[in-house]
């Protein structure tokens, strides 16, 4: 017997009561044990009886199913007043006839993907290629053992190829099988036709595979999901019963329980089942933002941070939990992606946040704070409300996330707290938070008016990280004024525990931004190159942030032609930005002042056939990031102040080493304290960096391959790889000491 379902078997009995009950049910691997064929898996007239019984009983049975309608035509005779979805959600028989399909763009665009997959099976006995309207299916059940992983590491590449492409379309694990399909077709669009057609309905799912969460995730608070088979991802079925068979005992039990008085319940002790909770992630990332589900999509996306952590998330069996990017006026709830790589787990912000803890207390107290821009900052007691909530939320969900012994890593300056929370619920693993921007001076951090819970509450944490010594000590100095606690040697101790306080920068993968040399130039970068001649290209590349100084970087240009005219028709500065924070208004008011400023320089230098600025407001691949890096003669990095700066040494990385580019480099970026070889530059002197970009784009080929080939080294010395092994093994081994002391 399973206690777990006992324990909801009160629950369970009260939703097969509700007058108004509808089955979601799926087939194979629910309904129907798995065969080694289709067509032998087939709907026994005795589980579908049992269906019968319950439609007599009242309740809506609706089977879903991924099988292609002709499968379904069959079964459809053996339980009538049966509703049935054939390939997920992409046709319907509400009992009287087919609808469908759901919308698509183009039904033929699968055609080329199925013509791959159907070569490679043609390669691989026993593998098949299942057709379907709308989508495709690559089986490989009888494909032996021995060939499976050249047969999937193959289907892999053509799918992921295919899938850049093809944005509408997404791919779909199943059991020993890979399925892509319409984006729009998936179980949950069932469960929301049905709502419609059912209110006030109470619905309960059974189902097997990945590609029923879609339908559990669909459901609603009153409603119930229960998996088939003990899942052994992240599910959002709360119970689960055990096989087949045991959904068919479950069923069984359903239509007692309708069929008794409410003073009866059934025996349930007979069915093999049990609660999920014992599923839980053994480590979670915490950062606000989340990454893209599709590897093609990331491929978009700035941020280093994805690709140091994904292979850590997946060797480790970690989720990856953050803010989904959408609003919505209801509680935050988690909806998680186990079938992503790295599998995500996503909520949407109440609407209040958007303004008062992203826009507000994130975005116009801390971070302008924490880069040295009082005059910036804005504080408001209901922006520390909001962020106190906010991190309180996403620790209570980390915690329904995580095991209470599982690793934890906060990422940034959002979530502060959000360790400090997670101890108030009892979570005992281990709690790390890496800083990825600077922390100011004591002065400064002490203007910020919730100083003493701040930090009290970063005491939490078993390690904090920063990307350099001086953050790190303008940490330990903040702990000294504010809360009088030393932590000078490097460990605070506070509240019977112990936090370590290390300086850790975050590396790139160098061998990410080399160029392949095996793709083809991008048309965008070969036409730059044309457009420059022989003309020098001066490159800028950063997120549109006033922290990255680009109406600075401009004017430094514009003094570049007016103190060395020599550079007047021989350089183009192409400035990349990449639209960020843009509902935030001092965020578009920068953009427009930069707008202004390359008009205004084009305005005053520019000829007919020659632009001196080339302004690009929008993002690249980074394929195409590379290229651009190493297409540039020199790379103007120069932040008034930056936490790090990942696009100097992306830069670096991407340089040809027998003609490497000279990069000038902000004093006030982290970079700077490794990257020594640059030519640093003050960014707040418009005309030094006029002078600094002067140096560099005269400077010898021999001199810059010795700058480039010191600060190759450096890059290479500390990759993100090592960053993220050296946070978690230094977080883990601080948790075993204090765990040992405490
Ligand atoms: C924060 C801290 C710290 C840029 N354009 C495109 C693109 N990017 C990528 C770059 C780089 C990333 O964006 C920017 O990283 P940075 O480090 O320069 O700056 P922040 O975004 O402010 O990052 C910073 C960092 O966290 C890590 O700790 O270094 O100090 O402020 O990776 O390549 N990526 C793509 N297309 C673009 O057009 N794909």
């Amino acid at each position: 017997m399973s206690p777990a379902l006992n324990d909801h078997a009160s629950t369970l009995a009260s939703l097969a009561r509700q007058p108004r009950l509808a089955l979601l049910i799926d087939l194979d691997g629910t309904l129907i044990p798995f065969a080694p064929t289709l067509e032998q898996a087939i709907l026994t007239d005795d589980v579908a009886g049992r269906l019968r019984i319950l439609t007599e009983l009242g309740v809506q049975v609706i089977v879903i199913s991924g099988r292609p309608r002709n499968h379904i035509d069959p079964l459809r005779r053996q339980v009538p007043g049966a509703w049935w979805f054939a390939e997920h959600a992409s046709w319907r028989h509400d009992g009287s006839a087919w609808s469908g399909p759901a919308r698509v763009n183009d039904p033929r665009a699968l055609d080329g993907i199925a013509a791959q997959l159907g070569d490679l099976a043609g390669k691989f006995a026993g593998a098949r290629v299942e057709r379907k309207s709308l989508s495709c299916a690559l089986h490989w059940r009888q494909v032996p053992p021995v060939a499976r992983a050249a047969m999937t590491a193959a289907a892999d590449v053509a799918i992921e190829e295919w899938l850049e492409t093809h944005p509408d379309h997404e791919r779909l694990e199943g059991v020993e099988m890979v399925e892509v399909r319409p984006r729009a077709c998936h179980k949950g669009v069932a469960v929301a036709w049905a709502r419609e057609r059912l209110p006030d309905t109470h619905f309960l799912a059974l189902g097997d595979d990945l590609t029923d969460e879609d339908m559990f995730r669909s459901l609603s608070d009153r409603d119930l999901a229960i998996a088939v088979g003990r899942p052994d991802r992240l599910s959002h079925a709360r119970v689960y019963v055990a096989d087949v068979p045991s959904a068919h005992q479950l069923l069984d039990w359903l239509a007692a329980v309708r069929g008794l008085h409410a003073d009866q319940l059934p025996p349930i002790e007979d069915i093999d089942a049990g609660a999920r909770e014992t599923k839980r992630a053994p480590f979670v990332v915490i950062a606000n933002r989340m990454p893209s589900a599709r590897p093609v999509d990331r491929q978009r996306q700035v941020g280093g941070l994805v690709a140091a952590l994904e292979p850590v998330l997946e060797k480790r069996g970690g989720v990856w939990l953050g803010w989904s990017g959408e609003v919505a006026e209801r509680e935050p709830t988690l909806v998680v992606d186990a079938t992503s790589r790295p599998a995500r787990a996503c909520f949407d912000f109440p609407a209040a946040w958007q303004e008062h803890f992203y826009g507000g207390l994130c975005n116009r107290a801390i971070w302008p704070l924490f880069h040295g821009f009082p005059g910036r900052v804005r504080y408001s007691d209901e922006d520390w409300v909001a962020y106190v909530d906010a991190n309180a939320t996403f620790a209570r969900l980390a915690g329904e996330l995580a095991a209470p012994d599982a690793t934890i890593w906060v990422h940034d300056y959002q979530l502060l707290l959000t360790g400090a929370a997670m101890r108030h619920r009892a979570h005992t693993g281990p709690i790390g938070l890496f800083l990825h921007i600077p922390f100011p001076t004591a002065e400064l951090f002490e203007t910020f008016p919730w100083a003493g819970e701040l930090l009290r509450a970063m005491l939490a944490y078993d390690l904090v990280g920063f990307h350099t010594q001086r953050y790190a000590n303008n940490f330990i100095d903040a702990l000294e004024r504010v809360l009088g606690v030393d932590a000078r040697d490097g460990t605070a101790h506070a509240a019977g525990r112990a936090t370590r306080i290390a300086a850790m920068p975050i590396g790139i993968e160098p061998a990410a931004f080399r160029p392949d040399p095996t793709r083809p130039t991008s048309p965008e970068v070969d036409g730059l190159c044309a457009m420059l001649e022989d003309r020098k290209l001066v490159l800028g590349v950063d997120r549109l942030d006033y922290s990255k100084g680009v109406p600075e970087r401009l004017a430094a240009f514009e003094h570049l032609l007016d103190r060395h005219p020599e550079w007047r028709r021989r350089v183009t500065f192409v400035q990349v930005s990449v639209p960020s924070r843009s509902d935030v208004p001092e965020y578009a008011e920068l953009r427009q002042q930069v707008e202004y400023l390359v008009g205004h320089i084009n305005g005053r230098f520019g000829d007919a056939d020659w632009l001196p600025v080339r302004y690009l407001y929008r993002s690249y691949t980074h394929d195409v990031l590379s290229q651009l890096y190493r297409a540039a003669d020199v790379a103007l990095v120069t932040p008034l102040r930056d936490g790090m700066n990942l696009v100097a040494k992306e830069f670096v990385a991407a340089q040809d080493p027998e003609r490497p580019g000279a990069l000038v480099l902000s004093r006030f970026a982290g970079a700077a304290e490794t990257l020594r070889s640059a030519v640093l530059t003050n960014p707040f002197h418009a005309e030094g960096m006029a002078d600094d970009l002067h140096r560099a784009l005269s400077m010898s080929e021999a001199e810059r391959r010795e700058r480039h080939a010191q600060m190759l080294a450096e890059v290479e010395r500390e990759t993100s790889h090592d960053w993220a092994d050296r946070f978690l093994t230094t977080l883990r081994a601080q948790a075993r000491e204090d765990a040992a002391h405490g």
